[in-house]
Parts: structure tokens; sequence; C-alpha cells
């Protein structure tokens, strides 16, 4: 574990929203009375109805329920739009910087506006209403984030399905939602290859009929088949609708957005957020944590499909007046000096990313770094996964030029928004540490029976009390919910994390402590990937586990029990490699399968992943006990064909 200290830069503590003696004032007014605290904090909202309402919720069973600011009305376009007209109408809202170099548009807020109230409007010609459900496949074009805002103006519940996602997995995610319309493109463009979207969606779309109506916005002009009657083209349904819709005033707790996230179980779980204790949440912290004022360009690198992007390329930068950057592409293409080209060419002040990029990025050398000027940067993030010191440090020296604070951000797809964190103008510096919990987050560390652990320890990392950014339901499974996050440590919210908090009170999570594995900051259920393989028709049985990767973080290890009288062979494993990311996405391929005749079970018939873990990690002789087994045999036999 690092031992070093970065102390807080006078210059970043006099320029700060927050500094160290406003963190601990604000901390202690927000846990002491976060009524008060959040009733004040709810003004920099514009609300159309304001609350009278604030905190409203218990995590015991019986009286189960979360809700903030119930009777207050507001919409989310409006909060990211309208308000900012008079004072910032001509102000860039979104710089695109497409895949291509030579591609790129900037957006004022006056624009943006007129393109959303134009989609919001075809979006009701097309019969979509309050409640419904829209789901959002595009590639990272401004279009994506009209699409997100179209809906929120007219109370539609967006769900974003990734690019990268399967036609299998987005016909689950459709059918889970029983969406009505979708929004797609005809291709995208990732490292200068296409992604044939419209055609994932033709085949996702052969299985469900909830689907009626399909845009398709023309982004590479490459050819797609359109089914009369169901598509139509973006540019035309907007060219005939007006450039301005009145918005919804939505209440507080009504749906806003509806994002699939891996479990430890099977299905991935809607993850349901509600309007304004989740807007509230994206916009304080985007301000507090990057310590942001409008003018100042914002990159966050994450796509739309996943929650980073919703909250820190969308939401929260737009809510805050802010100027954001989105980007098509990949870290290294054309070359391994993208990121750093594109921020000298947009002169970008806060750039925020996620370990495995910087991983990749490192091996590389840091000339591709250097090479840049990167004068314009203030402010380093992170995000995703846990952040090693290595990383941390060549992140801090060669991107940062040994000056630049770095904001390691702790959070999760449930939390809204970021939850533990440095603040640039108030927490010194500690490399792989998140640090400090936010205004109103309540970490505590547990034991496995739930004995809550004080000082200096290490254990499961659980949250007290609830904040205005938590998400309200698992959709369509309210019971999942509150199984999932509250019987695990009673009248707790439990984060599935592990962690471990020092002397100085800093909090570092050391990884999932559950079945879900962390691969390049994505989530992946390791029970998705085993019921992938065990749709193969040569595949008896498999388990999943993860292993480390020097770039990933993790990578995907698979323990394979094929049919009696089938060979496991070279060409099966790439068969198999190919068929879980036909099933899945690219992002669910194993980077290691292992042929196994038997599985380590207990006597009761329960895999034993404690040891499938230990062997795909290489640490065969810490296996533990083993005398549970069935069969302990498996086990060497495991050991002896490990794949390295
Ligand atoms: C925002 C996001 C959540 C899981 C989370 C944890 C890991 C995220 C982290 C981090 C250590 C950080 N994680 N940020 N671990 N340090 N700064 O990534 O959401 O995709 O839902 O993943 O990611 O394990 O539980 P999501």
């Amino acid at each position: 574990m690092s031992q070093a200290i970065y102390p807080v830069r006078p210059e970043d503590a006099a320029r700060a929203h927050v500094d160290a003696a406003a963190y601990e004032r604000l901390y202690a007014e927000a846990a002491q009375d976060p009524d008060g605290f959040w009733r004040r904090q709810a003004e920099r909202l514009d609300w159309t109805t304001p609350p009278t309402q604030i905190g409203d919720w218990s995590f015991d069973e019986a009286d189960f329920h979360i809700k903030w600011f119930a009777d207050g009305a507001l919409n989310v376009s409006a909060n990211c739009l309208d308000r900012h007209l008079a004072t910032r109408g001509d102000d860039t809202a979104i710089i695109w910087e497409g895949d291509d170099p030579a591609d790129g548009r900037r957006i004022s807020y006056r624009e943006l506006h007129a393109d959303v109230c134009r989609l919001a409007n075809a979006l009701k010609a097309k019969g979509v209403a309050k409640g419904d459900r829209v789901t959002i496949y595009l590639p990272m074009i401004p279009e994506a984030a009209v699409a997100m805002l179209a809906c929120t103006r007219i109370g539609a519940v967006h769900s974003i399905v990734f690019g990268g996602f399967s036609p299998d997995a987005l016909a689950n995610r459709i059918q889970d939602c029983d969406s009505r319309l979708l929004i797609t493109a005809d291709e995208g463009r990732r490292g200068g290859k296409r992604v044939p979207l419209k055609a994932n969606v033709d085949a996702a779309l052969a299985h469900c009929t909830s689907v009626d109506t399909v845009l398709v916005v023309r982004h590479t002009g490459g050819e797609v088949t359109m089914q009369p009657g169901r598509d139509t083209d973006y540019a035309e349904a907007i060219a005939a609708a007006a450039p301005d819709c009145p918005a919804e005033p939505m209440g507080a707790e009504d749906p806003l957005f509806i994002l699939y996230t891996s479990g430890s179980t099977g299905k991935p779980k809607g993850v349901l957020h509600t309007t304004g204790g989740y807007l509230l949440w994206a916009a304080y912290t985007h301000e507090t944590v990057f310590d942001y004022r409008p003018g100042e360009v914002f990159w966050c690198t994450a796509d739309v499909g996943w929650v980073t992007g919703h909250s820190y390329t969308v939401y929260g930068p737009l809510a805050n007046g802010g100027t954001t950057l989105m980007f098509e592409g990949v870290p290294n293409w054309p070359d391994h000096g993208r990121f750093w080209d594109v921020i000298d060419k947009h002169k970008v002040d806060i750039f925020y990313t996620a370990p495995t990029a910087l991983r990749a990025l490192m091996r590389e050398g840091d000339d591709w770094v250097t090479r840049s000027s990167r004068k314009s940067l203030r402010l380093l993030g992170s995000v995703g996964e846990p952040i090693n010191p290595e990383a941390w440090e060549w992140y801090h020296r060669v991107v940062g030029e040994g000056k630049l604070p770095i904001v390691d951000t702790w959070w999760q797809t449930e939390t809204g928004g970021i939850m533990i964190s440095p603040l640039p103008g108030a927490t010194d510096l500690k490399p792989g540490s998140a640090s400090k919990p936010f205004f109103g987050v309540l970490p505590q560390v547990v034991d496995a029976e739930g004995v809550v652990l004080e000082g200096a320890t290490e254990g499961n990392l659980v949250l007290a009390a609830s904040w205005p950014g938590q998400m309200r339901t698992v959709w369509n499974d309210h019971d999942r919910f509150f199984q999932t996050y509250f019987t695990t440590y009673k009248g707790k919210y439990f984060t599935g994390d592990g962690v471990r908090r020092d002397a100085d009170g800093y909090y570092w999570i050391t990884g999932r402590v559950d079945d879900v594995i962390n691969v390049s900051g994505h989530r992946m259920g390791t029970a998705e990937v085993e019921s992938a393989l065990v749709a193969h028709a040569k595949v008896a049985e498999a388990a999943v586990v993860g292993m480390p990767h020097d770039v990933k973080g993790q990578g995907i290890y698979a323990y394979v029990t094929l049919n009696a009288g089938v060979e496991g062979d070279e060409a099966l494993r790439k068969e198999l490699v190919q068929w879980v990311r036909r099933e899945i996405g690219p992002i669910a391929s194993p980077d290691a399968i292992q042929f196994a005749p038997g599985l380590p079970k207990t006597r009761s018939g329960k895999i034993m992943r404690r040891i499938l873990r230990k062997i795909a990690e290489g640490e065969v002789g810490a296996l533990g006990d083993t005398s549970t087994l069935a069969d302990p045999a498996v086990v060497d036999h495991l050991v002896a064909n490990r794949v390295s």
C-alpha cells in the first residue's frame, strides 16, 4: 500500500467551492440535520413546485420505503436547458469529438434546447406518453443526449443499452421494461471500425413484440433495411416537429430512467432512478467533486450506456450549465495519444476516466502523453474500479506533470452519483484511496455478521442512511430490490464492496465481495456468463470467476464441463469465446477457458467458488479447507490443468 500523501494545493483550496473547513462543516450539517441540509441544497434546482417534504425513508422490512422531495415537482430537461437560455444560451453545451479526428460538432444550449424540443414533439407524435419506456441504443453522438433529454421533457422513462451489447442482451432489456419505442443509429464508429447497430436492432426485435416504432439516426450513412410501418428516419421525424415543447412537470419521485446492471444472479437488474433526488445528486456532486464552474470544459470518457455517462457526461454538467465533451472513439485510435490530443484540441479543464484506460496507455510509454501540452488541464478523475497506486502515480506524474490533483471517485449505478471521493480543495490525496464520504453519505465497515467495526479496520462496506441519489427500485421487482441490498445487513444498504478504513478515516475500496467481477470498469455477473456458456449445445456446466488482469483489472476465467463424449480442444475454446460474445457482447469475452471434467462441489452440490477463484489467481498453494468437498480429486485435476 502506498504511503504517499499529496496535500491540497493552496491554489485549489483558494478557488474551491468547498475547502477543508467547509467540508467538515457541511459533512456535519448533512449528518445532523439532513432535512435542513437537503432542503437548502434543493434550491440549486428549478422546481415548478418546491418540495416541503425532504427525506422520507426506512430500510427496515416492515416499513421499507425511500422517498426524497416527494411533494415537489420539476422537469429535468428544463433544469438542464431552459433555465440556462437567458444567461448562456449561446454557450457550448456539448462538444462532440467523433471517432474520426476530422469529425466534430459544437452545440450551444439554444441549439440543444431546440433539438430536444423537436425530438420530444416527434416522440409525442409517435404516441409516446408520460411514463412510457423508450430504449436508446446509440453510439456516443449528440443525439444520445438529445434522446435522453427529450424523454425527460415529456416524462418518458429512458433505458439506454450500451452499443456494445448483443441483439440478445438488447432484446432482454427491451422486454423487461416493455419499451414501445427505440432510438438507434445505422451504425456506430469505434476505433475506425463500424458497429452494426441497426442490424442488431433488427435481430433483437425479431424476439420482441412491444416495440412498434424505431427511429434511426443516419450517422455513418451505412446501408440498413428499414421496415415499413415500424422504422422512421430520425431526421425526417424531427424535421416535421416544432422547436418548442412544454416541459412536463414531473413529481420528484416519478421515474426518470432505467439502467440495467449486473448483479450476482443471472438476470441484469433494471436499476430505477427518479427525478428530483437523482438530478440533485448528479448536479451537486459534479459541482463539488470537480469543483466545476460554467465555462470550463468537462470531459468524462464514459459511454452514456453506463451510469457514469448518465451522471457526468450528460445530467450533472448540463444541470450546472457546463460544457461537456462527448467522445465517440477509443483511447488508442488512431494512436495512443488520442486522449491527450483531444484535451489540447478542445482545451479540456477536467478529465475523468477509468483506471483500465490508464493502465492500457501506461504500457505504451510516456511519449504519447508528453508530446501533448495538456496545459488546459486543472483536475483529473478516476472511476469504475480500484485504481492501483502505480496507475495513480503515473496519472499524477506523467499526465498531471506532478501538479494536478486526482479525484478517485467511488460510486455505483445504484447510488446515482459519487459517494466517496476527495474534494480537490479539501482533501489531501492518498494514491489508491477514494478517501472521504460526500455530504449525506454515512459509510460503515461491518464484519460478516454485520457487527459495525470502528477505527482503522477492514470489512464490508454498507451505507447506514439514504441519500437523494439512491436508486428507488428494481424495475418490476421491488422485492428483488429489498432482498438484494437490504437483507444481508438488516436496516442498511449493502454495497457489495469490500473496504479498508485507515487511521485517518480514509476509505480504500478493495473490490467486490459478491459474484460480480469488474472487467475494465464494467460490471459482469459471473452468473450471466455462466448461463451464456451453458446455453451452448456442447456445454454441460460452467463456473466463472474473476482473475487478475494487468489492463482490465479483472479478467473472466471460465471452468467448463463438456457433455459426455465431447472433446475440449482449441477450436472449441475459440467457438465458446465467440459464443459468449454473441450472447452478451464483447465485454463478456472469457479471457481463459479451462475444460474441467468436474467442478469442486460440496456434498450438497454447491460449487465452491472460493477454490475456483484461488486456482484462477494462481494461488494453488493456498486453497484452504477442502475437506467439505464431495470429491477432492477434482481439485488436483483443475490445478494440474490450469490455463495461464
Ligand atoms: C460508477 C460505476 C460499481 C462498482 C462498485 C465498485 C467499483 C467504482 C470505484 C470502484 C474502487 C472506485 N468501483 N468506482 N472501486 N474505486 N473509485 O462504476 O458504477 O458500473 O455500477 O460499478 O465498481 O466495485 O461497486 P458500476
